[in-house]
């Protein structure tokens, strides 16, 4: 018998309860499910970072901690999470909200949706959009999610170009790394789409000299996380037109407090992070599928590497 604690927060537990007890049947794992346990009985945590279980040195033979969040920059520095971190890798849940948002925000400016949408004065604009092969779409962050985004913009038939850590092959997408790489992967760029993890090297990658080797008039869209952008830069550049329109999912303080310049900004689009939520249906098959492989001798998988933040 597994005693899994859930302390994802008690107003997930609900909807995640059926749904983890049916996937653990199917795997035919005997468990223990519970919001309490005794700490030195926890096999397995379910956890996410907003939980009110902030300290979690008691659980000494806890095997793993599974966060329900993909972002790890709120639980890595947490010094008393000692054991193996897990974060959400969810292709069919997670991954596909992420790339149908992102899509649809980008679809919506190569579109040039807006002026139909809102044209108060009936102004009959037939010049009509370029395709989207004549277009370069750069995603910074070719992980799980900026891959999936990638993937789907260049199957649209964008230029996709894509930046990460590490060199990445990818068919159909023109692959960066390294400072060097960054700048090549920005220049001309008419979209950046920021699937970055928020780490000490990534913040402010967004920042005056990189929005200033973007096409004029490019679209900026983060659904990463607010520290990836200098705002005063992006400001700058929505003022100058450099930048013609961003949409943010995120933000350095959220929710956004009223009186950011972003809520008033004309050419600004603020979501409440909402890009991707974790989807419980299919978060608990990936879980269990976590927690079962372990159990049969398999490598965790999703471990965050904390060195490197994410
Ligand atoms: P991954 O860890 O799978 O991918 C992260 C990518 O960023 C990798 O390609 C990695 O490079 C790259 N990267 C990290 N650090 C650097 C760096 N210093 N320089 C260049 N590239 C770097 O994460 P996911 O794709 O699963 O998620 C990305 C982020 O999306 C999350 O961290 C979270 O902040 C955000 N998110 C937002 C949501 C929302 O609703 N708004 C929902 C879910 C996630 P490499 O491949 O070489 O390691
Ligand atoms: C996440 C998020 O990290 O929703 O999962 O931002």
């Amino acid at each position: 018998m597994l005693n899994i604690l859930f302390a994802a927060g008690d107003d997930r537990w609900p909807e995640y309860r059926p749904l983890l007890t049916d996937r653990f049947d199917k795997e035919e794992l005997e468990v223990n499910l519970s919001l309490e346990i005794a700490p030195e009985d926890v096999d397995y945590i379910i956890y996410a970072p907003d939980s009110a279980l902030q300290d979690l040195s008691p659980y000494v033979n806890c095997k793993a901690v599974m966060s329900v969040w993909a972002g790890a920059e709120a639980i890595v520095g947490n010094q008393t999470i000692t054991q193996p971190l897990c974060r959400m890798v969810d292709s069919e849940g997670l991954a596909r909200g992420m790339v149908e948002w992102v899509t649809g925000h980008v679809l919506r400016y190569h579109l040039g949706m807006d002026r139909h949408i809102v044209n108060p004065d009936q102004i009959w604009h037939c010049d009509s959009p370029p395709l989207a092969q004549q277009r370069k779409v750069t995603v910074l962050g070719l992980g799980e999610l900026g891959q999936a985004c990638a993937n789907m913009l260049a199957t649209i038939g964008f230029q996709v170009s894509g930046w990460s850590r590490n060199l990445k092959s990818i068919e159909g997408i023109t692959c960066h790394a390294g400072d060097d790489g960054l700048i090549s992967a920005l220049t001309d760029a008419q979209f950046v789409v920021l699937l970055l993890p928020s780490t000490p090297a990534t913040e402010n990658v967004i920042n005056a000299e990189r929005l200033a080797v973007l096409a004029k008039g490019a679209f900026v869209i983060n659904p990463g996380r607010g520290p990836l952008i200098d705002d005063a830069a992006l400001l700058a550049a929505l003022s100058s037109g450099q930048v013609a329109h961003a949409t943010l999912d995120v933000f350095r303080v959220e929710p956004l407090p009223q009186d950011d310049p972003y809520w008033a900004h004309p050419n600004v689009t603020v979501t409440p992070h909402i890009a991707a939520d974790t989807r419980p249906l299919t978060a608990s098959k990936t879980l269990v599928a976590n927690i079962a492989g372990h159990e049969r001798g398999e490598a965790l998988k999703h471990v965050v590497d904390r060195s490197a933040g994410y």
